[in-house]
């Protein structure tokens, strides 16, 4: 698939698999699920027409796993990022002793004070490395770079949740457990 289409189609299924599904008729099973099927007839009807092998490319071909197939393959989901309500059905897991944040240089007076928040998404979104955390910061200008120590947090109570692609989720970080590195 064209690139340029790869990336407009993901986009629209991230819009809908984690913000609006209503939009395009859809409701978000427990664990975020949808038919594969609904999906893509929704999307048709909705001005954006997806056959099943696009949709299995950008599944399997997205760089950040953002999406995944149930068992069988008869439903999608969003791996993370909603802001619509929906339980994922994560496990809580041990992270690693440290894990960081990309942010931009706006947020870091507020983050200083209050440390790190959710804002409009259910988790805070935690890197297991610095090259990932550097590239989520950069999508809003010069990134900053922060230190989580994941190891105190986890000792303090805080529990972790892994994403299916790699990325840590928490509810929030105190100032006290960040380094600016
Ligand atoms: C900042 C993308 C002020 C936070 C990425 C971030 C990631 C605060 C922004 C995933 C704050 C929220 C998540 C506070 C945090 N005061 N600002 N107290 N606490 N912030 O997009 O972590 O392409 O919701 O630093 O690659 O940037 O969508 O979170 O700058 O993996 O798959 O508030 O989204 O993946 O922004 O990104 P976001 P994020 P996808």
């Amino acid at each position: 698939m064209d690139p340029k289409q790869a990336t407009r189609l993901s986009k629209f299924l991230s819009l809908h698999l984690r913000h609006t599904p209503a939009a395009i008729g859809l409701t978000l099973q427990e664990g975020g699920w949808v038919g594969v099927t609904d999906l893509l007839a929704a999307s048709a009807v909705h001005g954006m027409p997806i056959s099943q092998d696009e949709l299995t490319e950008i599944v399997t071909g997205s760089d950040k796993q953002r999406f995944a197939f149930d068992a069988d393959g008869t439903r999608i989901r969003a791996q993370q990022g909603h802001s619509v309500e929906v339980d994922l059905q994560l496990l809580p897991a041990v992270p690693p002793a440290v894990l960081y944040h990309g942010t931009a240089p706006a947020a870091l007076p507020a983050i200083r004070r209050e440390g790190l928040q959710k804002m409009k998404r259910h988790h805070v979104h935690l890197s297991p490395d610095a090259e990932t955390a550097r590239r989520v910061g950069a999508r809003r200008g010069p990134p900053i770079i922060l230190t989580v120590d994941a190891a105190a947090l986890l000792a303090a109570g805080v529990v972790f949740y892994e994403s299916g692609n790699g990325v840590w989720l928490v509810e929030a970080v105190p100032p006290a457990y960040l380094r600016e590195a």
